[in-house]
């Protein structure tokens, strides 16, 4: 039994982590704000002897992963097969104990997602809405809200989604866009009528109002605010489905093309990975009153968690509810976004293959820095930082310090512990408070202290190590360097039981210096866990330091990414309406050569030029002279509009145009011929 459940109300645990899409690998910002924690969770009620099931898969629908899969001229499934993989194979090597890892494109899973919806159907659980969305006629498809692009109402941007402008922030409906266009032809999209199934959120308001606002106070602020103003502002029905070609199709007769909304069947997935991992008794993970049901999700996926899902949940009838749903907040890289089209983020696979067998470090730096409260910044000097005088400093020092005494003075064996003075019994009780302290921590989703009191603990190993200087009285008092050593040893033992949550690898590298077969949480908090006698092998370093050049690595990969965004970012003027071939060649373009360039007076930017076209010699005015000065450009080869309407400037008739590129960043050139050319040669 835990710690805080005194009434004993749970037998076991249901504990889920949000599915990541799988249209790309998984990024730190995923491991501190969930699956870190969930681990963490997990690990400890097992050593609470616990029985946990703790899952986790990839979510393979939604129109993101249709995105990926044109860009790179794929289908859907190459796309998640690949992406599934990646991810899947990062979190084993991470060392995540997942009890199952499975997707959402999974037989189970169809069929599950599918009975679920038929049977809220058979039930009237839904209502049938027809509205009018955007339609392509040219690709004969309804069109999901990423698909369609337009200007911005709020902030002018002209490349808005039709759910989202990412220039301002402001989330929008796709019949607010101007201009809307159709990303997959470019066409201008039609309102065509469509029929979806909705779930009546507004139902269950009152319900959820009891079950959040009232009966789950205990929620973190940051999740039960959220609540609050959801349920403040009055819930909507929802469509659960979409016309869309990737998905679980809608097991109705007239549903052609129409697929079950991904946010609809992806907690689903919940349930069919618990069927697929215990086909005979799943529903007790999801059915039975004394199932702890845990959610861990980041704070974007707050409201399927606590509003669409559990009313989902009690539409369906027999199903417990999430007991809490502890969110996340967002962690940064260096002080920005985590982004992953930008790819400003430390990939996992990649953070596995740069630092090899370093989980631990990865693990304890986004523990003792997950963005529990507020946002938080992930930087690799703080990573370098807590690995060096953290895991290196304290804890890896104090055990090896240890552990190298024990051989060098008593060969290895467990030395007698004699007679204890105050200190040795003050250090004794304190020893005996950290289980509970730690595990009541964990219970309460408060990681961060959890593994500052962990640390704790190894502090106050280094500090009674330090103070009673065992190398000092192993000449004048060898009874006192053996107490000094046992307890210190004894505190080594603790830590290899209470850090195993946090730092697994490390942890079972330390049980086995020490011989310790025992994991249980509870027998942790005394000082007779290893025998007077008992044999320890030799140290080996559980931490080592890290460099600054393998951090300056990282930095410079980021660099490069800031640099390929900078380029890829830049604004390109967006494509004017076609013109026909009539038109453009209605254009009489030529080679000609600047005799002369003069600033014309009074102005910043215009250059009186004289061109010889190889028609005739002509004054056209320019407005280069912020880019050019008159030197440097006499003698050079242009291309000149020479049929343009002329037109006065200042007092100048110009007649005609000197073509130029221009950059973003309104910087000019010339288009020139690439050699020597006749003038009055015609471009075209
Ligand atoms: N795939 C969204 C996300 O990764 C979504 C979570 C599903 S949990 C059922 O943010
Ligand atoms: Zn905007």
């Amino acid at each position: 039994m835990t710690y805080t459940d005194k009434e004993k109300k749970f037998k076991r645990f249901t504990v889920t982590t949000a599915l990541p899409y799988a249209n790309g690998p998984i990024h730190i910002g995923h491991m501190a704000g969930v699956y870190i924690p969930a681990d963490i969770y997990c690990r400890y009620l097992r050593m609470m002897g616990e029985e946990v099931l703790f899952i986790g898969g990839s979510d393979e629908h939604g129109v993101p992963v249709t995105i990926r899969a044109k860009k790179e001229g794929c289908t859907p499934q190459d796309v998640v097969d690949r992406y599934h993989n990646i991810i899947k194979k990062s979190f084993e090597e991470f060392g995540t104990s997942f009890d199952i890892y499975s997707r959402t494109t999974s037989n189970i899973h169809q069929k599950t997602a599918s009975d679920f919806f038929l049977k809220l159907y058979n039930e009237g659980k839904f209502i049938e809405q027809t509205s009018k969305q955007y339609y392509d006629e040219q690709e004969q498809t309804f069109l999901a809200d990423r698909y369609i692009t337009g200007t911005c109402p709020i902030c002018g941007n002209e490349r808005a989604y039709g759910d989202q402008c990412e220039s301002c922030g402001s989330s929008l409906n796709a019949t607010d866009l101007i201009n809307p266009k159709s990303a997959l032809s470019g066409n201008v999209p039609v309102l065509k009528e469509t029929k979806h199934w909705f779930l009546p959120l507004n139902d269950y308001e009152s319900f959820l109002k009891e079950w959040i606002l009232e009966n789950h106070k205990e929620w973190k602020t940051n999740v039960y605010g959220q609540c609050k103003s959801w349920l403040d502002n009055g819930l909507q029905p929802r469509a659960v489905t979409r016309d869309l070609d990737w998905g679980i199709k809608v097991p109705l007769k007239d549903a052609e093309g129409k697929v079950l909304y991904v946010w609809f069947d992806a907690p689903i997935g919940y349930i069919s990975n618990t069927i697929e991992y215990d086909k005979d008794n799943w529903e007790k993970w999801w059915k039975q009153k004394d199932t702890k049901l845990v959610h861990f999700i980041g704070k974007d996926n707050i409201v399927f968690h606590c509003i669409v899902f559990p009313s989902m949940l009690k539409a369906a009838g027999d199903y417990i509810l999430p007991e809490n749903v502890p969110a996340n907040e967002f962690l940064n890289l260096e002080g920005d976004k985590i982004s992953t089209s930008r790819n400003w983020a430390v990939w996992l696979n990649e953070y596995l293959e740069d630092f090899p067998n370093k989980q631990d470090v990865l693990k304890y730096v986004l523990c003792a820095n997950a963005p529990e409260t507020k946002d938080n910044d992930f930087t690799w000097k703080d990573f370098q930082t807590r690995n060096n005088s953290e895991l290196v400093a304290i804890l890896g020092n104090f055990v090896n310090r240890t552990i190298v005494l024990t051989h060098k003075y008593f060969n290895g064996k467990v030395p007698a512990k004699n007679e204890l003075n105050e200190l040795d019994k003050q250090t004794i009780e304190e020893i005996k408070l950290y289980p509970e302290k730690i595990g009541t921590l964990i219970e309460n989703y408060k990681f961060r202290d959890a593994l500052f009191e962990m640390m704790n603990l190894a502090r106050l190993g280094n500090k009674y190590l330090t103070e009673n200087e065992p190398w000092k009285t192993f000449k004048t008092d060898i009874k006192r360097t053996e107490t000094v050593l046992n307890i210190s040893l004894q505190i080594c033992a603790n830590l290899a039981i209470l850090m195993e949550p946090f730092v697994q690898f490390s942890a079972k590298k330390l049980q086995q210096m020490l011989n310790l077969n025992s994991l249980k949480w509870f027998e942790a908090g005394n000082c007779e866990l290893l025998k007077v006698g008992q044999e320890i092998q030799p140290a080996e370093l559980l931490f080592e330091r890290i460099e600054d050049a393998d951090i300056q690595k990282q930095l410079n990969k980021l660099e490069a990414s800031k640099k390929a965004n900078a380029i890829n970012n830049a604004e390109v003027t967006p494509q004017k309406p076609n013109v026909s071939f009539e038109d453009f060649s209605a254009m009489d373009i030529r080679v000609g050569t600047i005799l002369e360039a003069e600033k014309v007076t009074k102005t910043k930017k215009l250059l009186k030029l004289t061109i010889d076209t190889g028609i005739d010699k002509r004054t056209i005015v320019s407005g280069i002279a912020e880019y050019f000065s008159p030197e440097e450009i006499i003698g050079k080869q242009v291309s000149v509009l020479v049929n343009l309407a002329p037109k006065n400037l200042k007092g100048i008739e110009s007649q005609g145009m000197i073509l130029m590129a221009e950059n973003a960043d309104g910087e000019l050139c010339f288009v020139e011929p690439q050699k020597q050319f006749k003038n009055g040669s015609t471009i075209k």
